[in-house]
C-alpha cells in the first residue's frame, strides 16, 4: 500500500467550479452524472485530470458534450486519468453506476438496513459515488437531483435548498409506483467530503430557530414515523446550540434549513454535511425511559458538534486531510465549551481530561504515536483518532489559555475574516491568532509536529527571608516512533499558591527568567492564578511577595496536555488541595493522586499474592485500570485488577452506612425525568453509592439493588442498578439481565446497552460469554452499533480481553478478520485494542503478536487494518 506524506501536498491543475449531480435511485444499480464546469489553473498546458473513483463503474466521458471512447482513457481500479484536456474552462459529464445494496462498507452510498439510501463521503467516501477529485480542496457548488420511486422513497433530501420537486409520471420502475424527483442546490461551495444524500420513509419533527439577525430557519429531524417522539431533546439541543454560537461566536446560521437525519447504521457518531446532518441514531433518539443521563448529555454535545462544524469545518475547510484537527481539534473545544456552559463546568472538565488520559496519553505513548498534524498515513481513515480531536482540542484551549478568551475570540474573528470559503492550514489558524494578538508564540507550533506526552517535571523552594517562592521547571518529550528526538515545547502552566488557611493567595509579581512581571488577572484584578510559559527544557520562575510558605496548585484546570510530576509536593498538600482548592479541577485531582499512589505502592503486594490489608481512602472513583497500567513499567492486568477491586471493596465496607445514606437520600420522590444539573448530579451520587455497596456481594446490597432496580422510573436509574448487580456472576445476575432483556428487547439502542454491560464484565471467562453473544439474535456484525457495544468494551477490560491463555486475544482476531470483509473501517478500529502488546509480560506479548501476525498475513487484508497491524509489529 501507497504511504502519502503532508510534505507531498500540491496543489491540483484545475478547479471545479460548479457541479451538477444527478441520482436515479435504486438499491442493485443507481446511476449517477456528473456534470462539472472545470477550471484548468494555467491557461497555457493542459496537464492529466487525475480523477478518484472505487467500485464506480464508468458509463461515458463527455468534454463539452463531445463524448471520448472509453478506450482513450485511462481506467484503473483507483483512477480515471483524462488528457488531452482543453486550456479554457470547459465542461467535464461523466456517466456513472453504483451498487447501494451491496455497498457493506457504510461509506459513499448504501442501502442502510432500515431502507433508507444514505451517505457518507468523509473522508474519501465520495470516489465511491463517482469519479471526482476527491479531496478537501477543491471546492465547488453544488447542484443534486434525486430521482426514485415515490411509494419507497417519499422523501428526498440533499444539501442547501429545496428549488424544484414533482413527480415523473413517464418513468415507472419495474411496474412498480412511479418516480418522483428533487432538485438541491447549496449556494456554499464546499469539498465533496460534505456531500449528502438522504432518501427513504422518513417522518420529521419540525421547528423554527430565529437567528439573532431576525431570520427565520426551519429545522427538521428526520427519523422513521415511530421514533419521533424521540427527538425533542435532539431538537432542543439543536435550538441551544444555534444559540450558543451566536452568543458566544457571533456566528449565525446560513441557510433557511437545517436537517438532521437519524440512521440505525452509521459508521461512526455523525456527519456534519452542509445543511443535512447525518447522525446515528443513538445520539439523536432519547426518552427518560430508554436513555441514560449520559446518553442525554452525548446528544447535546453531538448536536452541538456538528452544528458547530458550519463555521469550523464547513464555512472554513482543511486543505488537506492532515490538517484534519485544524476543523476537530477546534470543534471537539467549542463543543467542550458549549456543554461546560450548559451544566457543569468543572465535571465536564474532569470528565474530559480523564478520557485524555486514558485514552489519548496511551495512543501517545504507543505504536500508532503521531502529532495532532500528522506527517503520513496509508489509509486516512485511521488517524480519525483521540490525538487529533482530544489533543487537537487541548491545543485550541492552551491558545485561549494563553490569549485570554478576548484574545481567542479576536482571532476567532480573524480567522473568519480571512480564510470564509477557504481551504486552509493549521498554520493559518495560528497565524491568526497571533496576528489578533500581537502575540509571540512561535515555539507553540511544536504541537502540531511532535507526537508524544510532554513530562513536565515542576519542583518547589520556598525564601522565608525573601518571602519568595521559586517554580523550576523542566520538560522532556519521549521518543515516538519516527521521532527519536524531540524540541522543548511552549506548555502554559496555570499555577495558584495557597496559604495556610487554604485561601489563594495574591500573586503580585514573578521573576520570569530575570524579567520582572507584575501579574494581574483576565479583567484587570488581582491575581489569584497566574499562566506562567514555559517553553525551555528547563527554567525557573520566582513568584515575589510572599508572607507565608505556599502549598502549590499547578496545572490548574489542566492547562496543557502534559503529564505533571510535582517531587516536592507531599501527601499533606495533595490533602489540603483536596479540601481547599479554588480550582475544582485540581481539588478532583489532587484526590485521583493520591488514589494512584496508594494502588500503585499496593500492586508489589498483590503481585506477591500478599493480603491487601488496611486500606482507607478519601477519593470516591478511582483512577481506571487501564490508567493504572500505564503507569506500570510491565502492565500487570491481573494485579491492578486485585488491587483496584480490594480497593473498592475496602471503601464499601468501611463507608458501608454513609453509603446507605447516600442511597437514600439522593432517591428522588418526582417520577418525573428532568434533565438537569441538580438531579443528574443526584442520580450519579446515588448510583455511584450503590456501585460501591455491590461491590460488597452481601444479601441487603443486593436486595437494595434488586428494589433500586425494579423502582426505577427512569433508565439513567434502572441501568445503574442492574450495572452494580452484574458486578457478582451469580443467579441474581443472569435472572436480572435476562429480565432486562426481555422488557427491553424491541428497544435496539437499549439492547445495545445489554450487550456494553455483558461485554466490559470483568466476571472470570467472559470469552464463552461473548462468543455466545455473537449468535445472539440481538447482534448483528454488519451494523457498527452492534460490533461497538459488544467487541470495543470488551477489549477494554482487563482481565478478561488480556486473558493470560490468550483466548481474549485470539476472539478478537477472529471478529477483526470476519469484520475487515465487510466493514475494514471499523475492523481496523478493533484491531487497534492489540497495537499496544509491547507493554505486557512475556507470556502475554508472545500471544498478542502470535494473533497480529495472523492478521497481518491474512489474504486480501484491507488497507486499513494492515496499516493499523503492521505499524503495531514493527
Ligand atoms: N467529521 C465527521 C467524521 C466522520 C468520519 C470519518 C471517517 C469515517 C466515518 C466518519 N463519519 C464521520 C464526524 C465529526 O467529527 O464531526
Ligand atoms: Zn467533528
Amino acid at each position: 500500500p501507497k504511504e502519502i506524506f503532508l510534505k507531498d501536498y500540491k496543489p491540483t491543475g484545475y478547479h471545479f467550479d460548479t457541479v451538477e449531480l444527478k441520482f436515479v435511485l435504486s438499491e442493485k444499480k443507481t446511476t449517477v452524472v456528473s456534470k462539472i464546469r472545470v477550471l484548468p489553473r494555467n491557461s497555457s498546458e493542459s496537464p492529466p485530470l487525475v480523477l478518484d473513483g472505487r467500485d464506480v463503474k464508468l458509463l461515458f466521458v463527455k468534454i463539452n458534450g463531445e463524448e471520448r471512447k472509453l478506450e482513450e482513457v485511462e481506467l484503473t481500479s483507483r483512477h480515471l486519468t483524462l488528457k488531452s484536456l482543453p486550456v479554457q474552462p470547459f465542461d467535464l459529464e461523466i456517466g456513472s453506476e453504483i451498487h447501494p445494496e451491496t455497498n457493506l462498507s457504510l461509506e459513499g452510498l448504501y442501502k442502510s438496513s432500515s431502507g433508507m439510501f444514505c451517505t457518507q463521503c468523509e473522508a474519501e467516501g465520495f470516489r465511491k459515488i463517482t469519479f471526482y477529485q476527491d479531496r478537501p480542496d477543491v471546492m465547488a457548488k453544488f447542484t443534486t437531483r434525486i430521482e426514485a420511486d415515490k411509494a419507497q422513497c417519499p422523501v428526498l433530501l440533499s444539501n442547501g435548498n429545496l428549488i424544484d420537486s414533482g413527480d415523473l409520471e413517464s418513468l415507472t420502475c419495474c411496474g412498480q409506483n412511479g418516480f418522483h424527483y428533487a432538485v438541491w442546490e447549496d449556494p456554499f461551495k464546499k469539498p465533496c467530503y460534505l456531500f449528502a444524500l438522504v432518501a427513504g420513509q422518513l417522518t420529521s419533527r419540525d421547528d423554527t430557530f430565529k437567528t439573532r439577525s431576525g431570520r427565520d430557519v426551519q429545522l427538521r429531524i428526520w427519523t422513521p414515523a415511530q421514533d419521533v417522539p424521540k427527538t425533542e431533546h435532539a431538537m432542543h439541543a439543536l435550538k441551544l446550540s444555534m444559540k450558543w454560537d451566536e452568543d458566544v461566536y457571533g456566528l449565525e446560521y446560513d441557510l433557511d434549513l437545517f436537517n438532521i437525519v437519524a440512521v440505525p447504521d452509521f459508521d461512526t457518531g455523525a456527519m456534519e454535511n452542509k445543511s443535512l446532518n447525518i447522525f446515528n441514531s443513538n445520539l439523536v433518539l432519547a426518552s427518560a425511559e430508554t436513555a441514560t443521563d449520559v446518553d442525554y448529555a452525548t446528544i447535546l454535545r453531538v448536536i452541538g458538534h456538528e452544528y458547530f462544524h458550519n463555521w469550523t469545518g464547513n464555512r472554513v475547510t482543511c486543505r488537506d486531510w492532515f490538517q484534519l484537527s485544524l476543523k476537530e481539534g477546534l470543534t471537539v473545544f467549542r463543543d467542550q465549551e458549549f456543554s461546560s456552559d450548559m451544566g457543569s463546568r468543572p465535571v465536564k472538565r474532569i470528565g474530559d481530561v480523564a478520557l485524555l488520559r486514558t485514552a489519548q496519553f496511551s495512543e501517545d505513548a504507543g505504536p500508532m504515536a503521531h502529532p495532532v498534524r500528522p506527517h503520513s498515513y496509508i489509509k486516512m481513515d485511521n488517524f480519525y483518532t483521540v490525538t487529533v480531536y482530544k489533543k487537537g482540542a487541548e491545543v485550541v484551549r492552551m491558545y485561549q489559555t494563553l490569549l485570554g478568551k478576548d484574545g481567542f475570540r479576536k482571532g476567532m474573528d480573524l480567522y473568519f475574516e480571512r480564510h470564509d470559503g477557504q481551504a486552509v492550514t493549521c498554520e493559518d489558524f495560528f497565524a491568526a491568532m497571533r496576528d489578533a494578538n500581537s502575540a509571540n508564540l512561535s515555539v507553540f507550533l511544536r504541537w502540531y509536529s511532535q507526537a508524544g506526552t510532554p513530562v513536565l517535571t515542576v519542583s518547589t523552594a520556598y525564601d522565608a527571608a525573601a518571602r519568595s517562592y521559586t517554580v523550576k521547571c523542566k520538560q522532556e518529550i519521549p521518543s515516538t516512533p519516527g521521532q527519536p528526538v524531540k524540541e522543548p515545547t511552549l506548555i502554559p502552566l496555570a499555577v495558584g499558591l495557597l496559604n495556610s488557611k487554604g485561601e489563594d493567595m495574591v500573586l503580585t509579581e514573578l521573576l520570569d527568567g530575570g524579567s520582572l512581571k507584575s501579574l494581574k488577572d483576565t479583567a484587570g484584578g488581582p491575581a489569584k492564578t497566574a499562566v506562567v510559559v514555559v517553553d525551555k527544557e528547563e527554567q525557573e520562575f520566582t513568584f515575589l511577595n510572599l508572607p507565608e510558605k505556599p502549598v502549590p496548585s499547578f496545572l490548574r484546570n489542566f492547562s496543557a496536555p502534559v503529564r505533571l510530576v510535582t517531587p516536592t509536593v507531599t501527601d499533606d498538600d495533595l490533602l489540603f488541595l483536596l479540601a481547599h482548592d479554588s480550582d475544582e479541577f485540581n481539588r478532583w485531582e489532587a484526590g485521583q493522586t493520591m488514589g494512584r499512589k496508594l494502588m500503585l505502592d499496593l500492586i508489589p503486594k498483590a503481585q506477591r499474592n500478599e493480603q491487601l490489608a488496611e486500606f482507607v481512602a478519601k477519593a470516591l472513583t478511582l483512577p481506571g485500570e487501564s490508567e493504572l497500567m500505564d503507569l506500570m513499567e510491565v502492565a500487570d492486568p491481573d494485579a491492578v485488577h486485585t488491587v483496584r477491586k480490594f480497593v473498592i471493596r475496602e471503601l464499601a465496607s468501611k463507608l458501608k452506612q454513609d453509603f446507605l445514606k447516600t442511597v437514600t437520600e439522593n432517591r428522588s420522590s418526582d417520577p418525573h425525568y428532568t434533565f438537569d444539573h441538580k438531579n443528574k448530579a443526584r442520580r450519579s451520587l446515588k448510583n455511584l453509592a450503590l456501585d460501591y455497596l455491590c461491590s460488597l456481594d452481601e444479601a441487603d446490597t443486593t436486595e437494595l439493588a434488586l428494589n433500586e432496580y425494579k423502582s426505577a422510573t427512569n433508565m439513567t436509574d434502572q441501568f445503574a442498578a442492574l450495572s452494580s448487580l452484574c458486578q457478582n456472576p451469580g443467579d441474581v445476575r443472569d435472572e436480572a439481565l435476562a429480565n432486562f432483556y426481555e422488557q427491553w428487547k424491541d428497544e435496539t439502542l437499549v439492547v445495545n446497552k445489554w450487550l456494553v454491560l455483558q461485554s466490559m464484565s470483568d466476571i472470570p471467562g467472559n470469552v464463552k460469554n461473548m462468543r455466545r453473544l455473537l449468535d445472539h439474535p440481538s447482534f448483528d456484525m454488519k451494523n457498527p452499533n452492534k460490533v461497538y457495544s459488544l467487541i470495543g468494551p470488551f477489549c477494554r477490560t482487563a482481565v478478561n480481553f488480556h486473558a493470560k491463555d490468550g483466548s481474549g486475544y485470539e476472539f478478537l482476531a477472529e471478529v477483526t478478520l470476519q469484520l475487515d470483509k465487510m466493514n475494514p473501517q471499523m475492523a481496523s478500529r478493533m484491531v487497534s485494542s492489540l497495537s499496544r502488546w509491547k507493554r505486557f509480560d512475556e507470556g502475554r506479548q508472545s500471544l498478542a503478536k502470535a494473533q497480529l501476525e495472523r492478521i497481518a498475513k491474512t489474504d486480501g487484508l484491507s488497507e486499513n487494518v494492515f496499516e493499523i497491524a503492521s505499524k503495531s509489529l514493527a
